[in-house]
């Protein structure tokens, strides 16, 4: 809710014309939108095509925000499918249009990349300008008392190297992880002919395996550390006790535990595991036993959760030292406990996991978050390599619910103010909204083209694709590196504290969150309350700016399927 001084003053606020486009680019048949904010554009738009020939707009639609009571106009500019530069221009203010045939492939191949520039524990050689020494080698991690067991007690020293660090912090969550490889592995069988031939420049790039599977084999080389070999059970997190400054890596000094095993790391450990178990199984060159040692590890940690289905991780019960890095908390381990079982069931197809599957279903669709994996679970189901009638029933029954959340998604698209399924709705704005919601939702909407073998929902991703790349309330390319304004000041240590004034490329910021948790710790102010336009680029603003590896999964999930297709 806004105030009414708040929409007076915003609506005073129209004299300088704003034009909101894509700012990465459009495939030449992609529609083609500019939101207009100061000016009614009718008849004063030009638009000067590469080849200099002026057209006109093909229709214009007036749309008044509901979350700011501001004007805009969203303008159709029609089919424009030649490549090249198309300038805009209304009144003072003008923008570039740019029209390719692979607008995507720079940024989508970015995001992916990003994951081994965030590698922890080994030097960074292949990162130019972002090469750093080795940090957190992880070979001296203590094991908290909340993790101790026989063969561990309180103070043992384990080895937990490698993994990727979570987000702005140095921090290793296997919630998080675990879920970021899930999202990331869907999008991987869903365009495997793509991801098996993108090569992102890694150390692994020379060897016979997929990039992709080896920027995952990094972080689950770490997650197999975290299992304890003794009961089976998953340590919720590597950790310092506090947050770290913004330093580099190499001088980061706290000492580093493993805490507190818990249901929820336990059963995305099993998924993420009987996933990947699947996964390897044609690269044995590379990784020799993998795939075996996964399926096992995946069934030990699962059995651990069917043990201990209350064990969920509660920090503020930790002591010795206390911990007040990400909690990564939740209430309901009913979801991963869905993953889980359908992950276990493709891989193993052993009936009592189809029971719990069946115990433990959705009874509708939702956006894939680290703390909700039930839409994972879903997935594992809607793919076509799963047989028998069973099945079959179970699979309907997914599909039914995937098709209703799109055709829910899209509803109101057509009157909205960004021509987009996503931001219309003060809800879709909130910590990390741009990946767990615009990524997420259009994911899903891909996901149901390929299954339906219909290219009626490619559209509307697409246009979360604009929404997150410029057109939207604020302007911004929200991907560092891309774009003419995107963020340059994100909560990220190394990107703090490198030097280098650019931030590290192809990061997605959390967005506008209107929840403005971290302002009572920020020097500088939000620049407004209104929900889609609540986001500051400031390096302190966690609540807004900070980058996270779920997130970046969704970013790529998303990216590198528009790219495939
Ligand atoms: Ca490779
Ligand atoms: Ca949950």
């Amino acid at each position: 809710m806004i105030s009414v001084a708040c929409v007076a003053l915003c609506a005073q606020a129209g004299d300088d014309v704003q034009l909101y486009r894509n700012q990465v680019g459009c495939y030449p048949q992609q529609e083609k939108v500019v939101v207009v904010e100061g000016m009614n554009p009718s008849k004063k738009m030009r638009i000067i095509t590469p080849d200099g020939e002026v057209v006109k707009a093909k229709s214009v639609r007036k749309a008044v925000s509901p979350l700011s009571g501001k004007t805009r106009y969203v303008v159709d500019l029609g089919d424009l499918s030649a490549t090249g530069d198309y300038r805009v221009s209304l009144g003072t203010a003008s923008c570039m249009l740019h029209v390719s045939k692979q607008p995507y492939h720079d940024i989508a191949t970015s995001a992916l990349r990003l994951f081994y520039l965030i590698r922890s524990g080994i030097p960074i050689e292949q990162g130019g300008v972002y090469n750093r020494p080795l940090g957190h080698a992880d070979t001296h991690v203590l094991v908290h008392n909340s993790a101790a067991s026989a063969l561990r007690p309180a103070g043992s020293v384990i080895s937990s190297p490698y993994g990727w660090y979570d987000a702005g912090d140095y921090n290793k969550y296997v919630v998080n992880s675990a879920f970021s490889q899930g999202l990331m592995f869907v999008a991987y069988e869903q365009q495997h002919d793509y991801f098996t031939t993108l090569k992102t420049n890694i150390p692994e790039s020379g060897n016979a395996t997929p990039d992709f599977l080896d920027e995952m084999m990094f972080n689950l080389k770490w997650l197999m550390t975290m299992q304890d070999p003794q009961d089976g059970g998953v340590y919720h997190k590597l950790t310092t006790p506090r947050f770290e400054g913004f330093v580099m890596p190499a001088d980061c000094k706290q000492p580093r535990y493993v805490v507190q095993k818990s249901v929820t790391a336990s059963l995305d450990f099993a998924a993420v595991m009987a996933d990947a178990a699947r996964l390897f199984e044609p690269y044995q060159q590379d990784y020799p036993g993998f795939a075996a040692q996964a399926a096992a590890m995946a069934e030990r940690a699962y059995q651990w959760a069917k043990d201990n289905p209350t064990a969920f991780y509660r920090q503020s019960q930790l002591k010795n030292p206390t911990i007040s890095t990400g909690e990564y908390g939740d209430r309901s381990a009913v979801d991963e406990f869905f993953w889980a079982a359908s992950a276990l069931y493709r891989l193993t197809g052993n009936k009592q996991y189809m029971e719990d599957a069946q115990q433990y279903k959705p009874k509708r669709f939702t956006t894939p978050t680290w703390g909700n994996v039930a839409s994972l679970g879903a997935l594992e189901w809607l793919t076509e390599t799963i047989q028998g009638d069973e099945v079959l029933a179970f699979r309907d029954e997914m599909r039914k619910q995937l098709i209703n959340y799109c055709e829910a998604a899209i509803k109101d698209v057509e009157i909205s103010g960004f021509q987009s399924p996503y931001g219309n709705k003060a809800y879709d704005f909130g910590w990390g909204c741009l990946a767990e919601k615009c990524c997420c939702e259009a994911v899903l909407l891909l996901y149901a083209d390929k299954l339906t073998g219909t290219t009626k929902y490619r559209r509307y991703a697409l246009q979360n694709a604009d929404y997150l790349l410029g057109r939207n309330a604020t302007g911004h390319c929200f991907v560092t590196g891309f774009g003419d304004k995107s963020p340059m000041h994100p909560h990220h240590r190394p990107s703090a504290a490198d030097k280098v004034e650019a931030p590290f490329p192809g990061m997605l910021v959390g967005g506008p969150n209107p929840g403005q948790q971290d302002k009572q710790t920020m020097k500088a102010s939000y620049p407004s309350y209104v929900p889609d336009e609540s986001y500051i680029d400031d390096a302190e603003s966690y609540a807004s700016n900070e980058i996270a590896i779920n997130w970046n999964a969704s970013l790529v999930a998303f990216l590198c399927w528009v790219d495939a297709i």
